[in-house]
């Protein structure tokens, strides 16, 4: 392998969810979902915007998938809107099943992997009526929900991600409260992310007691924190950030433990943690086949009084951001993946997504997101330096392959590769896409732009 071209076989892809592009809200016998309550509901969203057409997906898939391939993407991320499956108690959809039989018929057209997330967000909203995460009652809404979809596509798609983002669903849907269903209770977010974790080692269970051989695995998010200042106070605080964004999920699912000092700081906040019953952090811990993982940005915190769940204040950095006000940071990718390795898993990583929000104009018909380029460019940068030094990553899927809605934030903020006229629908291919699909045609990095 020479400096730039990564390992035979690497998985290249780009990624994209149910609710940020299929619109259909209230087509094919889909039930509402907790977003589109959430959307619904003045105040939520930027702009008013809501999901209920989105990219309008849901009609225009052959046209995405076709463009896909066009662009010799050769693997495809995409989830799967559990109201369009089970869009009320104990009812299927057929057309439901049907809408992604015919997506998976595309895919294979073309050649191309399908990796299907189980769950990215969209709860029915009668499970949500039922108490939703909070309530351990979801886990058998969650079982039968996977064990369908195994039934449905199992012999079609061989990478399943259980459970997407597990920080977003708990801590900003039930915390903070800016995500579906929009509680604030510190409380019950724990319950939550224990819900999720638990519904994630059951799913990985009944996966392999089907008999199915493809790889399945969790997608968390990560979001390395740094102290502010080498105070010791700074450092506490950056270590109760990470405990609160990373290491909560990371110790259960790999060490079938909550991180202790976590658990007695959240005891001291919040009263005992209640929902955790014996036995399931081992249900947890149950073995996948691979660590998926959402990078973005980092972190840097100080002691403070800002954010009173942790007593920690974010700090201002002078690192370049993206439109999302994040910092753009691929050293902390590569250290990451490096921390990843050392203290958690051996097992294949696989980036599933990672990228950039830019709203760029059209010049002489085309977009020119250089910034996204470099953006992409510098952080697999930082995945070649951890293959070169042994680390085990066989894959990193973009995000996103459209423009999209970016949940609360609506349409303001474009991650795709492939534009989106929000008026008339069209899709133009950015500038990134065309180099996306130079590097993976030399699998490796052309000259940085
Ligand atoms: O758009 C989201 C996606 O749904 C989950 N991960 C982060 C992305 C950008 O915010």
């Amino acid at each position: 392998m020479n400096d730039t071209r990564f390992p035979e076989g690497f998985v290249w892809g780009t990624a994209t969810s149910a609710y940020q592009i299929e619109g259909a809200a209230n087509e094919g016998g889909k039930g509402e979902s907790i977003w589109d309550r959430f959307c619904h509901t003045p105040g939520k969203i930027a702009g008013g915007d809501t999901g209920d057409t989105a990219c309008d997906h849901y009609h225009r898939y052959k046209e995405d998938i076709a463009l896909l391939a066009e662009l010799g993407i050769p693997n495809y991320r995409f989830s799967i809107a559990w109201p369009r499956i089970f869009p009320e108690k104990g009812k299927v959809n057929p057309e439901g099943i049907r809408f992604y039989h015919g997506l998976l018929d595309e895919l294979q057209k073309y050649g191309i992997e399908p990796m299907a997330t189980i769950f990215h967000w969209d709860l029915p909203q009668w499970i949500q009526d039922e108490g939703g995460w909070a309530s351990r009652d979801i886990v058998p809404h969650f079982l039968a929900y996977a064990e369908l979809l195994f039934r449905e596509y199992g012999g079609r798609v061989n990478k399943w991600n259980t459970i997407n983002e597990p920080w977003v669903v708990s801590m900003l849907g039930h915390g903070t409260g800016v995500n579906a269903p929009g509680h604030t209770d510190w409380y019950e977010a724990l319950a939550v992310a224990h819900h999720v974790l638990l519904c994630h080692g059951l799913t990985v269970r009944k996966y392999k007691a089907m008999g199915f051989t493809g790889e399945i695995g969790i997608v968390l998010n990560f979001t390395p924190t740094y102290p502010a200042t080498e105070s010791a106070e700074d450092k506490a605080a950056a270590a109760r950030y990470d405990g609160y964004f990373n290491t909560w999920f990371l110790g259960p699912v790999f060490k079938a433990a909550y991180p202790a000092d976590m658990a007695a700081w959240y005891a001291a906040k919040l009263g005992p943690l209640r929902f955790i019953q014996d036995g399931d952090l081992e249900i947890m811990n149950t073995p996948g086949d691979f660590l998926a993982f959402n990078y973005y940005t980092r972190d840097v915190v100080k002691a403070g009084s800002g954010f009173p769940l942790l007593d920690v204040d974010f700090a201002a950095t002078d690192a370049d951001k993206t439109d999302m006000g994040w910092d753009i940071h691929p050293e902390s990718l590569y250290r990451l993946l490096t921390r990843l390795k050392e203290e958690y898993t051996q097992l294949p990583i696989y980036i599933t997504e990672n990228g950039a929000a830019y709203d760029l104009p059209v010049v002489g018909g085309e977009i020119r997101d250089d910034n996204r380029i470099a953006y992409i460019h510098d952080h697999l940068e930082a995945c070649l330096r951890f293959i070169r030094e042994g680390g085990n990553l066989q894959g990193y899927y973009v995000w996103s392959f459209l423009d999209n809605f970016e949940w609360a934030l609506g349409y303001q903020k474009r991650f795709g590769i492939v534009h989106v006229d929000y008026e008339t629908l069209t899709r133009t291919p950015k500038r990134s896409a065309k180099w996306y699909s130079d590097v993976i045609r030399r699998n490796g990095l052309p000259e940085r732009v």
